[in-house]
């Protein structure tokens, strides 16, 4: 009989690894350190409603709709209102934005403000929520580069190669955090009993190449040549490669979760219904891309590397490709305007 070994993983909580990591740097003030602590509390908060979801009255749609003209989920307005309560008093933040707010979240007077500032998407997938699926939180921090008290639009617009810090909270079997500050991606595990995220993940590499594609291809009819020949590429139709496994959940931090870890490529492409996709920039592919690029793996929008994208408006989308390095390129080969020679 196998005997189920109750040893804990790890006696690293996640505030221990933060200071550990502060210490390495000691020209540092903290205020990172503080804002993933923030984060971290929000996410256990979140997870608390997300695992009661069912039990009392929290799923469901609401009669809003979001700036995308999206129906808000009543878990999408209590998440969305846990970060900001948990995020606004801490005095790191000079603004917030929220792919749940029309514009930017300004700081109350009342609170100091900070150098930094947040975007989040609260929880991502919600509409799968009704019927058990994961969700999660993903979130971006940047720099303030204006002068002046409070955040700005400058301040949010600015290429997802200046994050300081990115990172997602997913909603499985498990709450798991993930995120990385430039040295690398480390996931955390909460542990129910003890209100703890624990090192779970140290030092996650994803590999070179994947085994899964996660795509949503019931928009094939919408899709252009160049990327209808990547989807059969990518599924070993044009016996150059072999096939990856399908594998779409669409709630976009499972499915990146699931390929970060195993190996893969998530693609939303643009269609004719949607000419610029449907992830956003600064919630979605910036924060993703960023971990996916600390992981070894790529974000490209077909054309540009993901991070290098110069966002002009707060809930900009783009089309997507991202996961791991070789998937990637093969996307970017595929999807190269073709050269016309005279
Ligand atoms: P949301 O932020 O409103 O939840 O929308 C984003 C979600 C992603 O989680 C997922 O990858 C995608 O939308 C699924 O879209 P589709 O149903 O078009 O495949
Ligand atoms: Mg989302």
């Amino acid at each position: 009989m196998n005997v189920v070994n109750h040893t804990p993983v790890s006696v690293v909580t996640i505030e221990r690894f933060i200071i550990e990591q502060e210490r390495l740097y000691p020209e540092a003030s903290g205020e990172l350190s503080g804002i993933l602590y923030d984060i971290a509390l929000a996410a256990k908060m979140i997870s608390n409603k997300v695992r009661m979801a069912g039990l009392v009255d929290i799923i469901g749609a609401t009669e809003n709709e979001n700036v995308q003209g999206e129906t808000q989920q009543k878990l999408d307005v209590l998440s969305n209102d846990i970060m900001i309560k948990a995020m606004d008093h801490g005095g790191r933040l000079c603004a917030m934005a929220s792919e749940e707010e029309p514009d930017i979240i300004p700081i109350p007077d009342r609170f100091r403000t900070g150098k930094y500032c947040l975007m989040f998407d609260p929880l991502d997938g919600s509409s799968n929520i009704d019927v058990n699926v994961p969700v999660g939180t993903i979130f971006s921090v940047v720099r303030k580069i204006t002068n002046g008290r409070a955040g700005e639009l400058e301040d949010f617009l600015q290429p997802g190669r200046r994050q300081v810090a990115a990172g997602y909270i997913i909603y499985g079997s498990s709450t798991m955090m993930v995120y990385s500050t430039g040295q690398g991606v480390h996931g955390f595990t909460l542990d129910p009993s003890i209100g703890e995220f624990l090192l779970s993940h140290p030092n996650i590499r994803t590999p070179h190449k994947g085994k899964f594609l996660s795509v949503n291809d019931s928009y094939e009819q919408y899709w252009d040549e160049q990327v209808k020949a990547l989807m059969r590429r990518y599924r070993g139709l044009d016996g150059v490669q072999q096939a990856h496994n399908v594998r779409y959940v669409g709630s976009l931090v499972a499915d990146f979760h699931r390929n970060l870890l195993a190996g893969g490529v998530f693609v939303y492409p643009a269609n004719s219904m949607s000419p610029r996709g449907k992830l956003r920039l600064l919630y979605e592919a910036n924060p993703l891309a960023f971990i996916c690029e600390q992981a070894g793996g790529a974000g490209s929008d077909g054309r540009i590397r993901i991070l290098d994208v110069q966002p002009t408006e707060l809930h900009q989308r783009t089309p997507l490709y991202l996961g791991s390095k070789g998937d990637v390129m093969t996307a970017i080969e595929m999807l190269m305007p073709v050269e016309v020679t005279a």
